[in-house]
Parts: C-alpha cells; sequence; structure tokens
C-alpha cells in the first residue's frame, strides 16, 4: 500500500498490472485503489504489451505511469517499452515484485537478478518493504521522474496477502501531493529557461521538426520566414510555411540552395532529410531534444540547449527561398494528388493504394483528434501526403519513434486513447506486421477500461519497406520474400474476431474508408485497408521523377515579391 500511496505523491493516477502472485500486495491495493477512484488500474495478461500500454498513457496524459510485474520473465518483457522510454523522454515507473536478497543465487524459484536489469536505460531502486511505511512510500515518490523510465524492484518477503480485515487501501480517499506536470506540451523547448541563440539574417535557411519538435519549431519557422519540413508527430506540421512534400523536394534542385538548417525534435523518417542534416558543407544547428540529445547523426552540428531567434524581417533573397519552396509543394502536391487517382483506380476491386489510405488518415485528424502512427511506412505515405494543418488544432499526432519499433504500438494507440478521453475522434494507422506484433493488446478483460479506438491496419501482407532500400532490389529477389518481407497470410477478420469486444471491418474503397473514420467508434474497432506491396518501388521512383519535374519545369519565383 505504502508502494502505491508513493506513487500517487508523485503524481501517478493510471496503474498498468500484469498477474503473479510476487506482486499480490500490489494488485490487492491497487484493485482497492481503483475502486476508491484514486487510481485507475488497467489489468493485462502480457507484460510487453502491459509496459507499452504504460507508455501510452504517459505519452497521452503528460504524467508518470506505473506498470507492475511479478518476478522473473515478466520483468524481462517490459524491456522494448523501457528502452523506448528511455530515448523518447518518457515518465515510465516500472515496479516489480521480487524475493528477497537472501533468496537470489539460490535457485529459489522464480528468482533472478532484476537490479539492473535494464542497465543504463532505467536505473533501478532496490528497496525492502520491510522498512517503516513512509520510508517506502517517500522512497517510492522520490524514484519516479517526469522525463524518464525508472525500476523500483521490492523485495516482498513473508506473507504477500494483506489482512482481509483491514483496508488494503486508506479509506475516504487519498490527497495526492500535485506533480506540477503540464498538461500540455512540455517538450525541451519549453522546459529550458536558459537564453536562446539568435541567429542572423542571410542564409537560406530549413527548419527541420523531428518527432516531438513541438509548436516552437513552427514558430521559429513562421517569424523567421522559412520552410519547415516537418514529420507528422513533430507537432509542428502546421501553417503557411509547412511544407508537405519536403521529403521529395530534398531530391530536387531546390536542395543545393540550401545553406542552413535548424533541426529540432527527432528526424527519423527519410534518408534524404538525414543526409541533409549530417552534410558539412551546410550550416547546422540542432536543438536538444526533451532526453538532452540533439539529432546530429552526422556529428556535423552546433548543438543548441533550446529552440533560437531570429531578429528583424526576412531579406529580399530569404523571401524568395521561401517562396519557391511554397511555390514546388503547392505544384508537386497536386501533381502527386493527380498520380494517385488513377493508381487508385488501376488497382483491382478491394484494394485500396498506401498513398490514398495515408491522405485519408491525414484528413481524419480533426481538431482535437489524436492519431497514434506505427512505424514503417504507414508514417512515411503520412509524411508526403498528409496536407498541413491548421495551427492551433490542438491535434495529437504521436509514434514510438524513440526507436520506431514495430512492437507495442496496439498498446501504444490503447494508451493514449484512454489517456485523452476528450478527444474529439481516437484514431491509429499501423501496418500488418506491426498490428500482428502486438495483436495480445486486444485481450482485455472485461472489466478494464476500454477506450472508443479507430484502429486501421494498412494490410500488404508483409513488410513493403524494405522493398524500398537496397535489399528490395532484383539482386536479391530470390531471398526477399522469406527473409524480409515476411508474408503471414493472417485472416485479420478472424483474428479480431477471436477477441471479445473488438469489432472488425474491411473497407474497399475511399468512401468507405472515410464514412468508417467519421463515424464515432465504439469500442476498439479494427479497420483493415488491403493495399498492395508489389508496387512500391515503382511508385517511388514514379513521385521522384514527379518531383524533379514540377521543380525543374516550373517558374517557381513567379509570383514571389
Ligand atoms: C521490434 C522491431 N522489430 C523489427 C523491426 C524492423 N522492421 C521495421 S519495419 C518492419 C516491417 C513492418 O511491416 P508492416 O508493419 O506491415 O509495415 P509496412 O512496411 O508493410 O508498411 C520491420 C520488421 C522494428 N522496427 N522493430
Ligand atoms: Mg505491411
Amino acid at each position: 500500500m505504502a508502494v502505491l500511496q508513493g506513487l500517487r505523491d508523485a503524481g501517478v493516477r493510471e496503474v498498468v498490472l500484469a498477474p503473479g502472485s510476487r506482486s499480490t500486495p500490489l494488485a490487492l491495493a491497487a484493485w482497492a485503489a481503483d475502486r476508491a477512484g484514486d487510481l485507475r488500474v488497467h489489468v493485462r495478461i502480457d507484460e510487453r504489451s502491459a509496459g507499452f500500454l504504460a507508455l501510452g498513457l504517459a505519452m497521452g496524459g503528460h504524467a508518470p505511469v506505473a506498470v507492475v510485474t511479478t518476478s522473473g520473465t515478466a520483468v524481462g518483457n517490459l524491456l522494448p517499452a523501457v528502452m523506448e522510454a528511455h530515448h523518447a523522454g518518457r515518465p515510465l515507473v516500472v515496479v516489480s515484485a521480487d524475493r528477497p536478497d537472501h533468496l537470489r543465487g539460490t535457485g529459489a524459484n522464480q528468482t533472478t537478478d532484476q537490479v539492473g536489469l535494464f542497465g543504463r536505460f532505467a536505473a533501478t531502486t532496490d528497496t525492502r518493504t520491510s522498512a517503516p511505511p513512509s520510508q517506502v512510500r517517500e522512497t517510492t515518490a522520490a524514484v519516479c521522474r517526469a522525463d524518464a523510465p525508472v525500476h523500483l524492484n521490492l523485495q516482498l518477503d513473508g506473507l504477500l496477502v494483506p489482512d482481509p480485515a483491514t483496508p488494503w487501501w486508506p479509506v475516504g480517499g487519498e490527497d495526492g501531493a500535485d506533480t506540477g506536470i503540464p498538461e500540455d506540451d512540455d517538450t525541451a523547448a519549453t522546459r529550458d529557461r536558459s537564453r536562446p541563440t539568435t541567429l542572423g539574417r542571410g542564409p537560406r535557411t530549413l527548419v527541420v521538426a523531428g518527432d516531438d519538435a513541438g509548436p516552437a519549431a513552427r514558430i521559429l519557422a513562421e517569424r523567421a520566414g522559412w520552410p519547415l519540413l516537418a514529420e507528422p508527430t513533430s507537432g509542428a506540421r502546421a501553417g503557411a510555411n509547412a511544407v508537405r512534400t519536403a521529403r521529395l523536394l530534398l531530391g530536387t534542385s531546390l536542395r543545393a540552395g540550401v545553406e542552413r538548417v535548424v533541426v529540432v525534435g527527432h528526424p527519423t523518417l527519410s534518408r534524404p532529410v538525414t543526409a541533409l542534416i549530417s552534410d558539412p558543407e551546410l550550416e547546422i544547428l540542432a536543438v536538444r531534444t526533451r532526453v538532452g540529445v540533439a539529432t546530429d547523426p552526422g556529428r556535423v552540428a552546433q548543438v543548441l540547449d533550446q529552440v533560437p531567434r531570429v531578429d528583424g524581417d526576412p531579406e529580399p533573397d530569404e523571401e524568395r527561398w521561401l517562396g519557391r519552396w511554397r511555390a514546388a509543394d503547392r505544384a508537386l502536391s497536386a501533381a502527386i494528388d493527380a498520380q494517385v487517382r488513377p493508381w487508385q483506380q488501376d488497382l483491382p476491386p478491394g484494394e485500396l493504394h498506401p498513398l490514398a489510405v495515408a491522405a485519408e488518415i491525414g484528413a481524419a485528424v480533426t481538431p482535437r483528434a489524436t492519431l497514434v502512427v506505427g512505424s514503417s511506412n504507414p508514417i512515411r505515405d503520412l509524411d508526403v501526403m498528409a496536407t498541413p494543418f491548421e495551427p492551433l488544432g490542438r491535434r495529437f499526432v504521436v509514434a514510438n519513434r524513440g526507436l520506431a519499433g514495430i512492437d507495442g504500438v496496439v498498446s501504444t494507440a490503447i494508451g493514449v486513447a484512454l489517456a485523452r478521453p476528450s478527444a474529439s475522434r481516437r484514431l491509429a494507422v499501423m501496418g500488418d506486421l506491426t498490428f500482428l506484433h502486438d495483436a495480445n493488446a486486444l485481450r482485455l478483460g472485461p472489466d478494464e477500461p476500454r477506450p472508443d479506438l479507430h484502429l486501421v491496419v494498412v494490410n500488404d501482407d508483409g513488410g513493403s519497406i524494405f522493398s524500398l532500400l537496397e535489399q528490395g532490389g532484383p539482386d536479391y529477389a530470390a531471398a526477399f520474400e522469406r527473409v524480409f518481407a515476411t508474408p503471414t497470410g493472417t485472416d485479420l477478420a478472424a483474428l479480431v474476431g477471436a477477441t471479445p469486444g473488438t469489432t472488425y471491418r474491411r473497407v474497399l474503397d475511399l468512401p468507405e474508408l472515410r464514412a468508417t473514420l467519421n463515424r464515432p467508434a465504439r469500442g476498439i474497432e479494427v479497420t483493415e485497408a488491403r493495399v498492395p506491396r508489389g508496387t512500391r518501388r515503382a511508385d517511388a521512383a514514379a513521385l521522384a521523377a514527379l518531383a524533379a519535374a514540377v521543380v525543374d519545369g516550373a517558374d517557381l519565383d513567379k509570383g514571389a515579391p
């Protein structure tokens, strides 16, 4: 009970619990706290999923979330979520039950060395629960951090069940300390109060906003009058300076004009952007993310603690620079949309084009909506197809980009949806393998909180991303399907049908997808959109050619001041 009180003191309101024997006192106290309305408990059978559910709850709620497990391999299953939380700066509190330390190394059942299990990703605080409750409570509260995962390992000894005659949680509720954790944007840019660097005028500058960059990147681009290359989960993909097709435009002659780049957040989605921000010929300024690491894969950047400022009005050359990117983006966006339409029409009935699906998903993110995006092609398709939003729409578009794993995305999406009950709609989109990796996330019991969530599976029966890489070329074709694409042929209707309380629908065309997403979800609704996989390479080449043709064929200075 003292542990859970300590968690509550530190601002924890959501606890994810996976069953076990050693964690019995925690489970019963959590159940009682849930009944009292002091904590919300989510029970899961699979610890890997439980870890990512906690991560999603922490992301959506901007507060630390605890995940409680029993001893042994149960704890090890949390490593992927802890790694992601470490790299993305999310407040995850792992509470693992353990045997008393005198039993370690004796071969006692389900006893391993849990201390230091998460290595550098989360430090362990090894705690004897036989200590006075006030001390356990204080230690617990002190361990929780707002910007990183932590591991509390509890040595539990003796009788594990509480006295049935005394309350398992204080009667009459708990007055938890206020965490002071901000409700919304708490990116590194807004947390650091030191003086920002002021950049001079003149160099042709791009602002690159990667994952979790926050609105400060957009505000810089707008104040400075510079083009903004904002990834879908940057929180900055909005306003007139955001360039939808930036990734493709970097493959054209526009790229040669770049002299300076300001990198905010954690961009990971494309090779052209990585090459740009690694270019030693350019002036690169990279702002530290919330985990204190600037994205500087080429080790060429000047690292800044916060988003820089710029004084004065844009020079005429800077205005022309922005005008060119915007004109190119308008023309290329229209050309891509005009190209995707016949691609869609040429498909057999029932198949959708992945870029058309991405455009629909982007359009479905209405103000105050939430969207969780899986790794792999769905987020990259969104990057090319999603029209930048109008600013201040309070959209919440997130992904696990700390390590870009395809594990745990369904759980993360459920967590984010549960943490944002006032969202106008809750959406998730991911590839088929990403969905299958975490299909256990759908298995939740009848008493568990269930979000209303539209979960779209873009099903191309395998991993299409690899076909865009070198190994997708003709030289490796013989091995490709088996060792990279890994089609599974899974019947998603049957899989989802086997999980009570979850509904399945396959959409056969774009209007059906649109209508589905525009209808409020009731519980977790899985929508399957089948898309082709074999056309990826040809489509990517066609888009690159289209970008070159648009930029070379248009007078981009027309209409510029
Ligand atoms: C945990 C984990 N394992 C493996 C990978 C490598 N990986 C990246 S994308 C991908 C395939 C994803 O397939 P799918 O979800 O169907 O998306 P698609 O590429 O087809 O769009 C894999 C295996 C990863 N990112 N994370
Ligand atoms: Mg796939």
